[in-house]
């Protein structure tokens, strides 16, 4: 496949709700989207990188000329034969996982448009739909949350995760668990804390949680392998797990019982399929994390948590929880049953509004 030539958009989208984590609160969300022409095709793919550096070091104010100086002279008016061999070509460029994975996105949509085959039928997914929780951000008070959360689950979310950060955590998650004895549960913690902290979280152990997810420092592994030493609740890695091989330090370490795989964070979705891959061989489930992605990287998530050791439901919730207008003409809609269909058209099986994509745009970069 011939790259040709390649636009990258940077956009900002108002969200419904603005959204806080532990790093920060988000009103608008940012991220570049990145449009590949070949052979008479057109391929997208989203860089999930955000304005702050909060979630990774990467933004879409590095994403851009890393894009743009690096990345893409690698690939312009060269054949790539797929995913791994652009993967082969990134070799010379250490991290910059967030821009990388957006091209490669793009590179599997054209894949599956040239070959008449959808991602999940690339990928070898085994479900047509899959199972879907909501993540909520941190709210002012415990009240506020029990209502947040009650709106979602009274619009189908069968699995809630709730943001946590030093002094909004057990007192929080005990709230919702009171509300919702029977609710699937789990808390994010966006790497807030570090060992001393242990013992104040310990009451979270109390609550039938699915899991804790990255607690401690993002660079850090072994520290995880302590904290989940301390707890009976399965400890989740989001920002520790950078790379297959960081999958692989975490499961002999023990730092973990649970991975979430994001492709941004891997380098690209090979990157997660391998991940996915080790992870099954060693018995450890896995589930598909969310960026707040637009229409195009939902469909992504949706394709590659078809896949069989996505055993836990994913953070994919319905277009409606993040955009009143996306820039894909598909919306991604609950269904009664908590779960999200899996797009059956080739590549990715979206088609983009192009005048949406417009009015988001704050700059356009032809390579
Ligand atoms: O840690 O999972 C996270 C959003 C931005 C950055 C980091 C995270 C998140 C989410 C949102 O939790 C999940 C979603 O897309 O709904
Ligand atoms: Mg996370």
């Amino acid at each position: 496949m011939k790259i040709e030539s390649i636009i990258l958009h940077h956009l900002s989208m108002p969200l419904i709700a603005p959204f806080e984590t532990s790093f920060g609160r988000e009103t608008d969300r940012q991220c570049v989207i990145v449009e590949v022409h070949s052979e008479g095709l057109v391929g997208w793919g989203e860089c999930v990188a955000s304005y702050n550096p909060g979630y990774s070091y990467e933004t879409v104010g590095t994403a851009m000329p890393t894009l743009r100086d690096f990345i893409i002279p690698l690939i312009l008016g060269k054949d790539i034969k797929d995913a791994l061999d652009f993967q082969d070509r990134m070799e010379s460029i250490r991290g910059h996982h967030l821009a990388k994975a957006g091209v490669e996105m793009a590179i599997w949509d054209l894949i599956g448009k040239r070959e008449g085959k959808s991602l999940k039928q690339l990928f070898g997914g085994v479900r047509d739909k899959v199972e879907v929780g909501v993540s909520v951000g941190i709210q002012a008070s415990p009240e506020k949350l029990v209502e947040t959360v009650t709106d979602f689950v009274n619009n189908g979310y069968a699995r809630v995760k709730i943001k946590i950060k030093p002094g909004k955590d057990v007192t929080y998650a005990q709230a919702i668990r009171k509300a919702f004895p029977n609710i699937r549960l789990q808390v994010d913690a966006n790497s807030a804390y570090s060992m001393d902290d242990a013992d104040s979280l310990k009451p979270l152990d109390d609550l039938n949680l699915l899991l804790i997810e990255q607690p401690l420092f993002e660079d850090d592994i072994w520290d995880h392998h302590k904290f989940q030493a301390k707890f009976n609740t399965p400890v989740c890695l989001d920002e520790s797990i950078v790379s297959p091989r960081h999958a692989r330090y975490a499961i002999e370490m023990k730092a973990c019982k649970i991975i979430n795989i994001k492709a941004g964070r891997l380098g690209g979705l090979s990157q997660g399929i391998q991940t996915h891959d080790l992870a099954q061989q060693n018995g450890m489930p896995v589930w598909c994390g969310g960026m707040l992605e637009t229409g195009i990287g939902r469909a992504s998530n949706l394709a590659l948590a078809s896949m069989p050791n996505f055993i836990l439901p994913g953070d994919v919730s319905a277009s409606d929880r993040y955009y009143t207008r996306d820039i894909t003409h598909e919306r991604f809609v609950l269904n009664a049953d908590s779960t999200i269909d899996v797009p059956n058209k080739p590549g990715l099986g979206v088609t983009i509004d192009e005048e949406a994509l417009t009015s988001y745009t704050l700059a356009k970069v032809v390579v």
